[in-house]
């Protein structure tokens, strides 16, 4: 047997990690359909050789980014599945369709959860109303277009998020829907917070005490909201709710490339200057206002509820 893992997972480890595929609910589905693919790529008999396969492949691609927490729960929701299988003693050939309907249905459930988020995140936009969003997220841009499709009309500042700009991202998606989009600096925040009603952003990954581990500037951009008395909404699929943090245990938060901050010539030539470049903070509960979740509002403090309930605690 080949223990090498597929051209194909390795491609998703790559994409994932260059963020050539990136935000937390796409990398999500990128590895579950990476692992249905590789289970269709294990050539073994032994089931027992095949979940271990399995189980690699898994681990091998949660390495790829450490802090989007839907990512391990997407992986493991897919190796769990082999696992049961592997119990109910199914040769390999039904393990493969089990892999296979588990990653599919999570990436099903992933793309019902962020229509439904908008669904019920759109009902707290009402017209004449002044968005910021920072980053590019899904389930917070389909809050935002959900509530332009049901025809209010209101407008959105998009901070640009240095220092990888996806927030071009989020003005192009939005400009195309025909929303009316401002493309501000991240370090203009402040000076337009007092004109904003509602922050809207994304999350990467949810502590159980209802902190928000998201993109690298959101915690300051909801330190200013507060300041303001400016609402701030977190829209997330219940994925991204970290079990560990239960037990006390911290988000890792990744640290990027230097490059991506400064050009590598020009720190080539300042050899002295350090560079730090993480690419996530946390947010605070006492900073936020409601979480936006598939199964409804939930204050942050109320985050253990939902959290007991998903785990069966
Ligand atoms: P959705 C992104 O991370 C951003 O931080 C964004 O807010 C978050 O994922 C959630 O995105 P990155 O991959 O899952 O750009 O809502 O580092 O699309």
């Amino acid at each position: 047997m080949s223990t090498e893992f597929s051209p194909q997972l390795k491609q998703a480890f790559e994409d994932i990690k260059s963020m050539k595929v990136r935000g937390a609910g796409r990398i999500a589905r990128a590895a579950a359909a990476a692992l249905k693919n590789e289970a269709f790529y294990v050539n073994d008999d032994d089931p027992g050789k095949f979940f271990e396969r399995i189980q690699k492949a898994g681990d091998y691609l949660k390495s790829s980014r450490p802090t989007a927490v839907s990512l391990p729960n997407s992986v493991n929701t897919v190796v769990k599945s082999a696992q049961k299988g592997l119990l109910m003693k199914l040769d390999v050939n039904q393990l493969k369709e089990f892999v296979s309907k588990a990653a599919e249905d999570f990436i099903t459930k992933s793309i019902e959860a962020q229509k439904k988020i908008g669904e019920i995140g759109a009902k707290r936009i009402v017209s004449g109303d002044i968005i910021l969003t920072h980053c590019n997220s899904q389930s917070a841009i389909s809050v935002i277009k959900t509530a332009f499709n049901e025809g209010k009309s209101f407008k959105v500042f998009a901070t640009e998020t240095r220092p990888r700009f996806q927030g071009r991202l989020t003005s192009a998606w939005l400009a195309d829907a025909g929303i009316d989009v401002t493309l501000i600096p991240d370090s203009a925040a402040r000076l337009y917070m007092r004109k904003v009603d509602k922050v809207v952003v994304g999350a990467d990954a949810i502590a159980a005490n209802g902190a928000v581990v998201n993109k690298i500037g959101t915690s300051t951009i909801a330190a200013i909201a507060k300041e303001s008395r400016t609402r701030v909404m977190v829209a997330a699929e219940t994925y991204k709710i970290s079990p560990q943090t239960y037990l006390g245990e911290l988000i890792e938060i990744e640290i990027r490339s230097p490059y991506e901050v400064a050009p590598r010539a020009w720190l080539e030539k300042h050899p002295k200057i350090k560079v730090l470049n993480p690419a996530f903070d946390v947010t605070p509960p006492e900073y936020i206002d409601f979480i936006i979740t598939e199964r409804g509002i939930y204050p942050p403090q109320g985050i253990i509820m939902l959290f007991k309930e998903l785990y069966e605690l």
